[in-house]
């Protein structure tokens, strides 16, 4: 239920992922996305997101993973295509790659590649679609299903009414490269209706999902459960549902946690954390990660990293600094108050400065061993995307990299880990980049 359709609609408001939800008590991190056609298999595509714009990357990251490839945030030798926006050309592409020139094996190609390919059901051969060659296909690149039928209708004829003119436009859409039948039908029952069948339901159910899944702790599942007992509001759910006690907490500060902090807000949690972790130990080392490392103007939680130089110390830290924090009162609620991965211990919670007009945050303090601190810095700032892209990386390479090492000589058979390699030496981030190859970067660059 968690991928059903329906919800893959919902608009991007939510500050903190579903699968979190307390229906699955220890965060599960992002669900794959679904392999449906293997257009793809083989090809490891890295999008150069200069001049296509999140959006279309992201849609363009998502057809590639759902047709059996792989889409990469890094570019490295290992990738088998580059594409680029149109408007690129190869010197600035090279530019934007930061290389001389293309490694012998990678394709440099526009991104009318993916939408022929996406079209065509099949992996084209990217000749045609060089860089390197001056003529190049005029395909339409490929946008959301709106966009398209938005410029298949603005080329429409006038009257719509006219069935012949509904056939024809039909038939002229189905022309176009890049969309196919599936496509021409949605045009032709717009143009013949005024809408798409398909989406009514989601008019009704979509919105009502969606405030379900903003309380801190419900998931997809659980909404859906709600929707199907016939609640309709945050009144039902506080008066009617069976609430546990993560959702009660969710419920209480809906309002407050919906919505993303002030970077100055995050800076002011860091620093209480901080001090309180040095009250338990002067050498702590304390670390806000996540979007606030990445620079990001607003936060959605801060995610508090600690660890100790001596490689011992940490231990007993978690639970005396919790003690400290909620004795203040600085912690409110507990949302999972212990979880253990290996050697790290996570605290997920609820936090709210001192003062009249300040609102609860969410907070995720996370202890970990000196040795694992570099692999468990670079995966708690993120991005999520850039981890993905990393832990692809080094699969390419015969490594395995998780938020506690980059292992080595690590073996795979069918994607499946037969031996789990050996921990490298990393006691830095830069450290890890240099061991998978590639170029260092900046937390403010690692966002895609
Ligand atoms: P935000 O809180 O401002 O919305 O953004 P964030 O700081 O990037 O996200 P987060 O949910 O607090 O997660 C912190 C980091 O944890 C994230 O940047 C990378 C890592 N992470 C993954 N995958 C996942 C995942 O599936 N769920 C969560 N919660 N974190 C993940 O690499
Ligand atoms: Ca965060
Ligand atoms: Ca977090």
């Amino acid at each position: 239920m968690e991928g059903h359709g329906i919800l893959k609609a919902f608009p991007k408001v939510k500050r903190r992922r579903p699968d979190e939800a307390k229906d699955a008590p220890s965060p599960k991190r992002a669900p794959a996305e679904p392999i449906t056609d293997t257009i793809f298999k083989g090809a490891t595509v890295y999008i150069v997101p200069a001049g296509i714009g999140k959006t279309r990357c992201d849609i363009f990251h998502r057809q590639i993973i759902q047709n059996g490839g792989q889409s990469v945030s890094i570019f490295s030798p290992s990738c088998t295509h580059v594409v680029v926006d149109d408007s690129v050309d190869c010197k600035r592409a090279l530019r934007l790659l930061k290389v001389e020139k293309m490694p012998p094996d990678v394709q440099l190609v526009k991104c009318t590649w993916l939408s022929a390919c996406i079209s065509e059901k099949r992996l084209l051969e990217s000749e045609d679609y060089s860089l390197l060659l001056k003529s190049l296909p005029t395909a339409p690149a490929l946008e959301s299903e709106e966009t398209e039928i938005a410029q298949v209708l603005e080329e429409a004829p006038q009257d719509p009414l006219v069935p012949t003119q509904v056939d024809i436009t039909e038939r002229e859409a189905c022309k176009i490269p890049g969309i196919g039948k599936r496509m021409a039908d949605k045009i032709k029952e717009i143009m013949e209706s005024g809408h798409l069948r398909k989406l009514d339901h989601i008019g009704e159910e979509v919105p009502v999902l969606e405030m379900f899944t903003n309380i801190w702790g419900a998931g997809a599942k659980t909404a859906q459960m709600w929707y199907q007992q016939g609640f309709r509001t945050l009144k039902d759910i506080r008066t009617k549902a069976v609430l546990n006690q993560t959702l009660r907490i969710g419920l209480k500060h809906y309002d407050d946690l919906l919505e993303r902090m002030p970077r100055s807000e995050a800076a002011a949690i860091e620093k209480t954390v901080k001090e309180a972790a040095h009250n338990v130990d002067e050498q702590l080392v304390v670390f806000a990660c996540g979007s606030y490392r990445r620079g990001k103007t607003t936060c959605g939680d801060v995610d508090v990293l600690i660890t100790h130089p001596d490689g011992e110390s940490h231990k007993g830290v978690f639970s005396k600094l919790l003690h400290l924090l909620h004795q203040t009162g600085f912690l409110t609620d507990d949302l999972v108050s212990h979880e253990e991965n290996g050697e790290q211990k996570k605290y997920m919670g609820i936090c709210r400065l001192p003062g009249p007009l300040q609102r609860h945050r969410r907070l995720d303090i996370i202890v970990v061993p000196y040795a694992e601190f570099a692999c468990a810095l670079l995966y708690f700032t993120g991005s999520a995307h850039f981890n993905r892209s990393m832990r692809a990386l080094a699969k390419t390479k015969g490594m395995s990299l998780s938020e506690h090492s980059l292992n080595c000589h690590v073996v795979r058979q069918r994607g499946v880990k037969l031996v789990a390699g050996t921990p490298l030496h990393t006691p830095t981030e830069k450290d890890v980049f240099k061991q998978l190859g590639v170029p260092y970067r900046e937390p403010h660059e690692r966002d895609w």
